[in-house]
Formats: structure tokens, C-alpha cells, sequence
């Protein structure tokens, strides 16, 4: 590490040793930087990572509501406003048990950079609560998120920060946390996206995520002259953006061999058809049940209990769309010695550093999340876009502009990492680029 990169690192991770997956987050980010602040000293005169590393602001709560058995509980909510150089804050809320400020806190860090990729005016923020939805009453969701929002909405506002989906908040919540914002507010504004569709949504919002990292493995594919078609692809998660990755996957002609959920995954041996596509949709979305029920449907899918997908089989491509440091060091080595070539990330921070090492060291081509998954805030931009203008495009026009986007984004990584000689590095490319926008952006507004 440089001086200056180890002075700020040092600084933070004393004063914050407890936030590991913030730290984490931070450490990959300034160690890609290191090759352009030799460069470009300004960086370090206007202590723009001193400042890039701090929260604008943070706003934490008391959540009290009411269960169906009418006995109080009590959550704590969350809102990390990180920066806003360069336009409103914009990420989503994260309903899970595992929620703290440190979770958020890297999440929020790495929007802003995803953020800047994307071109669209978004500076980066994030939210959400230790409430879990698992096993509670659709009363009980709405009872939440109306009392999430009591607090929430002072905070918020189309043109300030506007929240959305991440894991465990889908239609459904953003549904009651709009109701009650509007009502609250006495205003029918673009405050939050993922919409639903006859209620200022956009189209192709729920499919974004998933559509994106597919977008982006294929362009990646295309510089080592091989593609999806024919492919056997591993998927983790079972969740929104794992659905829309394997529903690309299968319209594009590859093969969607697992799927999983925080209890074990599955093996598709004669992979993802729209049949069992279609059974996972109301699996999930519906019945809101576990993966292991595919094994009982269809006769050739096998359930592992406790198990990721990473060592059932062979891959080339490998799609990580549950949650953070679900892909550690002895997983990507197994996927390497079975030959993947293309790991997109669809989760933030899927792989471990050790992960990425062994990804790197091997050439794979490896999209960070900050990248590969930046379809789905992409998206969320477009979405406050037609609200401001109060029109709806097409789903064919949405899904044109995120198409671009998304190629925007590789070829902005690709020609960035070989600007600063490190070719074929994603990682670099997207911090690298990522940042600077944001830290000219910053030095251009002054000492705020
Ligand atoms: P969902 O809540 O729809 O799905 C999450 C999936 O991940 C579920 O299958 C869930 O299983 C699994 N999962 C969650 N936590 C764990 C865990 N600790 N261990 C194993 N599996 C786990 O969320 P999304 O699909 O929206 O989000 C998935 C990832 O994608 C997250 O990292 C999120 O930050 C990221 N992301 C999401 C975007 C979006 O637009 N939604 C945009 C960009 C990134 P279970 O049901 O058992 O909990
Ligand atoms: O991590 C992410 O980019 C998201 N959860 C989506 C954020 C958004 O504002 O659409």
C-alpha cells in the first residue's frame, strides 16, 4: 500500500473495527486507486478519500410496531446518506436479520461507485433494518414498513434520496412504504423506485438486476471469443436477481444448472426450463417457500442441505446473486479447475478478496458487483427519470437503454483497466472510473 492509501485505511479500520464488511469494501476500492493517485495528487490534497470514506450523513431509528398477536416489537432502521456529488442519494433498504450499520455502510460505499458507473446523476446511499420478513404476515410486513417510513420519510425525497429494493424488500414493501410516504407527505412523487407498473414503476425495473449481469458477462465473453449459448451456468440465490439472470440465461441459450437459498441449493441436471422457471416464480415470489421444494416437484433436480452451488459440478460461468462473501477462496478455486472461464457478480461483494485473488491470478474474466450488477439502480434511474417527465417508456425502450448501459459500463472497465496497465482487471477498472467522476466532482464543489 502507498503511504497515503495505508495513512486513511489504517485511520478507519481503527476507528471502526467491528464494521468487517465495510472495511473489506473500502480496502479493495483504495488499493485499485493506488495506480492513479501516484498520477494525480490533487486526489490526496483535497483528502478526498479521507472524505469519500465517511458517511455524508447516517440516520438511525427506532422502528416500534404491532405483531398479529397485538405485542409490541421493537427494530432498528437505518439510512446511510454516503455521497452526493453528484446527484441525490439513491440505493436500496435490505430487510434481513444481519443488518447493521457496518453491512450498510459498505453497501452504501459501493453504491456510490456502481452509482457513477451507471452515468446517470445518482450519488450512493442505503438503508434497511434488522426486521425479518421470513415468516411473517403480509399484516405484519405492512405494519413494519408503515412504521419504518413514520421515521424515514423526514430524511427522503425525489430530489435528496430515493430509496429502493434490495434483499428481502421486492414489490410487496416498496408497495406500503410508497402508501405510507404518500400519506405522510400529502405527495405523489418519484420518492422511491420499483414501483409497481400502474403506480409510476417503469418496466423491466424487477428484471434489471438479473438482465444487466447476463448484458455484462456477454460482453465480457465477447473479448475471449466464447459465449452463453450452450454454456452451463452456476446461479446462487433464488431471489430476484438470480430469477431474471436465469430467465436471460435460458433465452439466450445456456444452461442454468443451480440454484439456492440461505438453506442449500440445488442441481438441475437437465437444467432451468420454463416450467420449472415459471415453479421457482410462484415458489418464491408466492408461496414464498425454500428451494429445497424444487427437488420434491421434478425428478431431475437433486437438493444439497447447507451447501452452495460452487462445487456441484462443472461451469464455465458463474453467476453469485445471493449475498456477501458467499464465495470464498476454495470455491473459486474448484470453479477454476473445472474450467469457468466468466464470473459476473449479481450480490455486492459475493466473492472474498481471497476469492478474487485466485480469480485474477487465473485470468478469469471477473466482473466486479459494483459493475456487473448495476443494471438494476440503472434502471431506478430511469425510472425517476420518466417520472420526472411524467411519461412511461416502452419495455422494448427501457431494456434498449439499459442494454447501453451495461455495455457502457464493460467497455468503461475494460479501457480503463488498460489505461492504467493493469488490462483485463475489472476490479481496477471499475473503482478507477467509479471514483474519479465522483472525486473531480467532489474537489469542483468545494470543502463540504
Ligand atoms: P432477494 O431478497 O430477492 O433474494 C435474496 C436471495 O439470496 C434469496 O435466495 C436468499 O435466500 C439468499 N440469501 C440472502 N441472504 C443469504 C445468506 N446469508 N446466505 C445465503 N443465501 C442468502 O434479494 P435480491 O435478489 O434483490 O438481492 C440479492 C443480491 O443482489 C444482494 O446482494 C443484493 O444486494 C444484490 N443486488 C440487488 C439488486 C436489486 O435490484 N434487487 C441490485 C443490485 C444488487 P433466503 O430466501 O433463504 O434468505
Ligand atoms: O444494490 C443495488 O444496487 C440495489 N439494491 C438497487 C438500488 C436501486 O436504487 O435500485
Amino acid at each position: 500500500m502507498s503511504v497515503y492509501v495505508k495513512e486513511v485505511y489504517d485511520k478507519l479500520s481503527k476507528k471502526y473495527p467491528w464494521e468487517k464488511e465495510f472495511l473489506q469494501a473500502v480496502k479493495e476500492v483504495l488499493e485499485s486507486l493506488e495506480i492513479l493517485l501516484e498520477k494525480e495528487p490533487k486526489y490526496q490534497k483535497y483528502a478526498i478519500l479521507e472524505r469519500i470514506v465517511e458517511p455524508e450523513r447516517t440516520i438511525i431509528f427506532r422502528v416500534p410496531w404491532l405483531d398479529d398477536n397485538g405485542k409490541v416489537q421493537v427494530n432498528i432502521g437505518y439510512r446511510v446518506e454516503f455521497n452526493s456529488a453528484i446527484g441525490p442519494y439513491k440505493g436500496g433498504l435490505r430487510l434481513h436479520p444481519t443488518v447493521n450499520l457496518g453491512i450498510l455502510k459498505f453497501l452504501g460505499f459501493e453504491q456510490i461507485f456502481k452509482n457513477s458507473l451507471t452515468g446517470l446523476p445518482m450519488g450512493g446511499g442505503k438503508g434497511g433494518s434488522d426486521f425479518d420478513p421470513k415468516g411473517k404476515s403480509d399484516n405484519e410486513v405492512m405494519k413494519f414498513c408503515q412504521a419504518f417510513m413514520n421515521e424515514l420519510f423526514r430524511h427522503i425525497g425525489a430530489d435528496t434520496d430515493v430509496p429502493a429494493g434490495d434483499i428481502g424488500v421486492g414489490a410487496r414493501e416498496i408497495g406500503y412504504l410508497f402508501g405510507q410516504y404518500k400519506k405522510l407527505k400529502n405527495e405523489f412523487t418519484g420518492v422511491l423506485t420499483g414501483k409497481g407498473l400502474n403506480w409510476g414503476g417503469s418496466l423491466v425495473r424487477p428484471e434489471a438486476t438479473g438482465f444487466g449481469v447476463v448484458y455484462f458477462a456477454e460482453e465480457m465473453l465477447k473479448i475471449i471469443k466464447k459465449g452463453i449459448e450452450g454454456s452451463r451456468v452456476a446461479i446462487s440465490g433464488s431471489g430476484n436477481v438470480a430469477q431474471y439472470a436465469a430467465q436471460k440465461i435460458i433465452n439466450l441459450g445456456g444452461k442454468v444448472m443451480t440454484l439456492s437459498d440461505s438453506n442449500g441449493s440445488v442441481l438441475i441436471k437437465n437444467g432451468l426450463d420454463q416450467e420449472k422457471w415459471e415453479f421457482l416464480m410462484d415458489l418464491k415470489n408466492v408461496k414464498r417457500g425454500r428451494i429445497k421444494e424444487m427437488a420434491d416437484k421434478f425428478k431431475d433436480v437433486e437438493y444439497y442441505e447447507g451447501q452452495k452451488p460452487w462445487k456441484l459440478g462443472k461451469f464455465e460461468i458463474a453467476l453469485p446473486c445471493a449475498t456477501q462473501n458467499e464465495l470464498d477462496e476454495s470455491d473459486a478455486k474448484e470453479l477454476v479447475k473445472n474450467g469457468c472461464l466468466c464470473v459476473a457478480e449479481g450480490a455486492n461483494m459475493p466473492s472474498t478478496p481471497e476469492a478474487v485473488n485466485v480469480f485474477l491470478a487465473n485470468k478469469i474474466s471477473y466482473a466486479p458487483g459494483k459493475a456487473s450488477n448495476a443494471g438494476g439502480v440503472a434502471t431506478s434511474g430511469l425510472e425517476m427519470s420518466q417520472n420526472s417527465i411524467r411519461l412511461s417508456w416502452t419495455r422494448e425502450e427501457v431494456d434498449q437503454k439499459l442494454h447501453n448501459i451495461m455495455i457502457n459500463i464493460h467497455r468503461t472497465c475494460y479501457e480503463t483497466a488498460k489505461e492504467y496497465k493493469t488490462p483485463g482487471n475489472y476490479v481496477n477498472g471499475a473503482n478507477i472510473a467509479g471514483f474519479k467522476k465522483v472525486a473531480d466532482a467532489m474537489i469542483d464543489q468545494g470543502i463540504i
